[in-house]
């Protein structure tokens, strides 16, 4: 089947939103729940590369991937090809019924590139929220043990278990308690936020948490209780922090001397985003489990958890499952998605787009002080503003200001962070040169006209 080309240009042709997505905001909010939002309520069309056609005619420029999901372009020909061919063949039976081909063929790929040369197992869920909790599941099941440690400005997502292992209050938790138990918070490694500096953000970090966890005297928890350590390797919605170099090693060899689960979220960070196709890579963590989502199938919802053998096969049969989890059409775009991740090069892409990205936003560094840090890796790329002038606390009007401008100018961009107060770049690793550079371009813009 073919899919529609959409010419890869920043096209505007009424105010953002136009009188379309204006009319059908109208219609969305005597219908749809007013809790569910809307970053930028322009209604889309179709969408490809690095382009977001909206119903009034304006093409934007896309720094959002749906948040990180669309790694190979919206509707790749190969996704949608294969996801159509399976289509039509069957929709559903239900893996827990009557299986089929494309399950076994994603989890074979994903025990196969993911961190770690020993036996592992998977089995495939429909949201990142799912496969963290499956992935909790499976560490208590395996170990017997109850707690989990997570970090602050932690984002795992908004079911009941999620939202207690999620940091943020608003607007994440705000009135949706009581919340799950045996959930122990530690500090982040949070370079630019350590009272004693980014440099001894590292190792000294984790063992500040270490201490907490399982110290003689004084610890929280006892680590003989913990069954898992469960961590974005760079956080996502807290703001995309990339904790010092030295800090998940150090915990990661923490959990295995303990018995511990070392569960990596890379929900967010996975398939390419961040210049590996895992950011546990950077530092050479090989996670027990792994959580994925997002970037998996190109933008159909599927979700997994991967990890060592005697952990995924501990579990009881019939102890893990769902309804959806592993559609067809999911697992077929998800081949083709991952296909196309190692045929076009697209770790490497990531990487590309990373250093362009940086240099430009280093770039607005020099010469703002309400840019306190710049911060990424690969095609996940964040600006904190700050208050400036020393002060280092968070400018969100600034941020409101530079995001609104982008908007109108038709730029599809996100915020992140603790303090709201964090520019988050996720281009899709589709994206070209030149949209990337008119992106870069704009926000420039939007620095210089505050
Ligand atoms: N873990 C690291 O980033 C989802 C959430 C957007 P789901 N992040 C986007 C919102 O406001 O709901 C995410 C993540 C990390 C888990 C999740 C949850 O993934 O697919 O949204 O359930």
């Amino acid at each position: 089947m073919a899919t529609p080309q959409v010419a890869q240009v920043r096209r505007l042709v009424t105010e953002i939103p136009g009188p379309k997505s204006r009319a059908l905001q109208e219609r969305r909010e005597r219908a749809v729940a007013a809790g569910v939002g809307s970053v930028l309520p322009v209604y889309v069309e179709r969408a490809g590369g690095g382009i977001v056609e909206d119903i009034d005619g304006n093409s934007l420029i896309d720094f959002g991937s749906g948040i990180a999901v669309t790694n190979v372009g919206n509707a790749d020909p190969a996704v949608v090809e294969r996801a159509c061919e399976q289509l039509t063949r069957f929709t559903h039976t239900c893996f827990m019924v009557t299986p089929y081909e494309g399950y076994v063929e994603v989890c074979e790929a994903l025990d196969r590139i993911t961190p770690g040369g020993h036996e592992k197992r998977s089995m495939l869920l429909n949201s990142g929220a799912e496969a963290v909790e499956n992935a909790v599941k499976i560490a208590r099941g395996a170990t017997g043990r109850q707690a989990v440690v997570v970090f602050d400005h932690a984002y795992h997502g908004r079911t009941n278990l999620t939202m207690a292992l999620t940091a943020k209050n608003m607007p994440y938790k705000q009135g949706f308690g009581p919340f799950a138990g045996e959930v122990y918070r530690m500090p982040m490694a949070y370079p630019f936020r350590w009272p004693t500096g980014p440099e001894n953000c590292g190792p000294e970090a984790a063992r500040q948490a270490i201490a907490q966890i399982s110290a003689q005297i004084g610890a929280q928890i006892g680590a003989q209780n913990v069954a898992a350590v469960l961590i974005e390797p760079i956080q996502g919605e807290g703001g995309f922090i990339e904790p010092g170099a030295g800090f998940l090693p150090e915990l990661a060899e923490f959990c295995r001397a303990n018995g511990i689960v070392f569960i990596a979220d890379e929900v967010q960070t996975g398939f390419a985003r961040t210049g590996h196709m895992f950011a546990c890579e950077h530092e050479g963590i090989v996670p027990d489990l792994m959580a994925t989502a997002k970037g998996i199938a190109g933008g159909l919802p599927l979700a997994a958890v991967t990890g060592r053998a005697e952990l995924m096969d501990a579990v009881h049969a019939g102890g893990l499952g769902g309804t959806y989890g592993g559609n067809p059409a999911a697992c077929a775009a998800a081949l083709a998605a991952l296909e196309t991740i190692e045929s076009r090069g697209l770790v490497r892409r990531a990487r590309a787009i990373g250093e362009v990205a940086l240099d430009r936003l280093r770039g607005l560094a020099e010469k703002y002080d309400i840019v306190g840090d710049v911060r990424g890796r690969g095609a996940m790329l964040a600006v904190e503003l700050v208050k400036g002038g020393g002060d280092t606390s968070p400018n969100t009007e600034a941020l409101g200001q530079v995001v609104r401008y982008c908007h109108s100018q038709g730029l599809v961009l996100l915020t992140a962070g603790s303090y709201g107060n964090v520019i988050r770049l996720l281009p899709p690793l589709a994206i070209g040169d030149d949209l990337l550079d008119e992106g870069l371009s704009i926000l420039e813009e939007a620095f210089a006209g505050i």
